[in-house]
């Protein structure tokens, strides 16, 4: 595969900006070699500057669950563009968005608009402390929930990848009343509530994690969590980044049936234009400035046209129920090709997935949290990722991000998909098939 451009624009781009990149992740530093700059996207594909195509399984890491750029979004911004790129004002489009939203999940009563996961994380965890007067958090091993100071405390995501225990730059007055638990593990939640029972103003969590590949909760994990935080007094966060309007439409809090005090969104409710949010409870968002006393602001938060780009999408999905239906099959299909070519080659792997997000460890144990995950050998990962890149997949450039099928990929695509990987596994781990019953 010829990558010379992408070699050229990396160079000059390595002068110009930390790793060449605006984000960590996609320097590709955990698995060496070029990252492909990417020209264009359309439906499942991602177009590099040298032209070559790839099966894009990123999806800008999950808003574009209807694949790239589909033409009745492209349609709506196009038209929303002639009223202008941003005011600084109230607009109907966010009223509209807010309706949207808590019509599709219910439980948000109030909604706020903010520019990313990362924001949205900020402010709920800020609305929940000043709701609680409390200062502590509890947080999960593993589990990302953007750069904020205070999240950054064994967090997944780029941090995990880079090995990064905790950031520099970061006061440790910023993270000192930052609690981490085990994932999955409702004991090591209920140990700090014991220390700290008047304390602790909430618990924040990935209801699926996706940050360190993909580790479903085990049965009872959510409610347990719903449980200690009632117990307590604490209220309970669901970072639904990525499993919002993803795992159904009305994300993680309809799938495992357990309601949060608050919720944030990050890319997907924008349709992959700089678009987050955190809302819930109606007696905790009125805590929020011009109402309340905890203050948060932002002059591109409910920008027109990333709202109707992301009320076009939602709208859609509200409307679709078949798209989950699809992603979820066409996922599956990927999984059990997976499943099916690790025992056959009796490879070291475990797959684990849920909906339309996936992760293939190069480990043969359970990955059940951050511990189980770190175990995979992510030098094997990097050999994998490359073959399947040089084949035209595009994959997360780390073993500890998620796969995402979207509902413009076909099963004609994950058979390549899986065609590819079974070669991989053939080279690699062909001398074990023989031991194979
Ligand atoms: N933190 C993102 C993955 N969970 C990667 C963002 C990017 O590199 O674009």
């Amino acid at each position: 595969m010829e990558i010379k451009q992408s070699k050229r624009l990396f160079s000059l781009a390595k002068d110009l900006m930390p790793g060449g990149v605006n984000s960590p992740v996609r320097a590709f530093q955990s698995v060496g070699g070029t990252p492909r700059f990417i020209h264009h996207a359309k439906a499942q594909y991602l177009y590099d500057e040298d032209g070559n195509s790839y099966i894009d399984y990123i999806g800008s890491w999950g808003p574009m669950i209807l694949g790239h750029n589909p033409d009745f979004v492209l349609d709506a911004v196009r038209d929303q563009l002639q009223y202008g790129l941003s005011y600084g004002a109230a607009t109907a489009l966010e009223v509209d968005m807010a309706k949207l939203i808590s019509e599709m999940v219910p439980c948000v009563e109030m909604i706020r608009m903010v520019n990313s996961g990362t924001e949205a994380v900020m402010s709920a965890v800020r609305a929940a402390r000043g709701f609680t007067s409390r200062d502590k958090i509890v947080k999960f091993e593993g589990c990302y929930h953007g750069h904020a100071d205070a999240m950054l405390v064994k967090a997944g995501s780029g941090v995990m990848t880079a090995g990064i225990p905790d950031s520099s730059g970061v006061p440790q007055g910023c993270t000192a009343d930052t609690l981490s638990a085990v994932y999955n593990d409702l004991d090591s939640v209920q140990r700090l509530f014991e220390e700290y029972p008047q304390d602790i103003a909430c618990v924040i969590v990935e209801p699926v994690a996706a940050n360190m590949g993909v580790v479903l909760p085990k049965e009872g994990f959510l409610q347990g969590l719903r449980q200690i935080c009632d117990k307590y007094g604490a209220l309970l966060i669901f970072d639904e980044v990525i499993t919002g309007f993803r795992l159904q439409s009305d994300g993680a809090i309809g799938y495992f049936g357990i309601k949060p005090d608050l919720v944030t969104y990050g890319k997907i409710i924008g349709g992959g234009m700089p678009v987050g949010a955190y809302g819930g409870r109606g007696d905790i968002m009125r805590m929020v400035a011009p109402l309340g006393s905890v203050y948060q602001a932002g002059t591109l938060s409910g920008n027109p046209v990333a709202m109707r780009a992301g009320i076009t999408q939602l709208r859609y999905l509200k409307e679709h129920p078949e798209v989950y239906t699809q992603v979820e099959l066409l996922s599956d299909r990927l999984r059990d090709g997976l499943k099916e070519i690790v025992h056959k080659y009796n490879a070291p792997c475990t797959v684990n997935g849920i909906g339309s997000l996936s992760c293939l460890y190069f480990t043969s144990e359970p990955v059940t949290d951050y511990t189980s995950a770190k175990t995979s050998d992510v030098e094997r990962f990097s050999s994998y990722f490359h073959y399947m890149l040089d084949n035209g997949n595009y994959f997360g450039p780390s073993q500890f991000e998620a796969v995402f099928v979207s509902n413009a990929h076909t099963l004609k695509d994950i058979d390549k998909t899986l065609s590819d990987a079974g070669d991989y596994f053939a080279l690699t781990f062909g001398q074990n098939k023989a031991n194979v019953i």
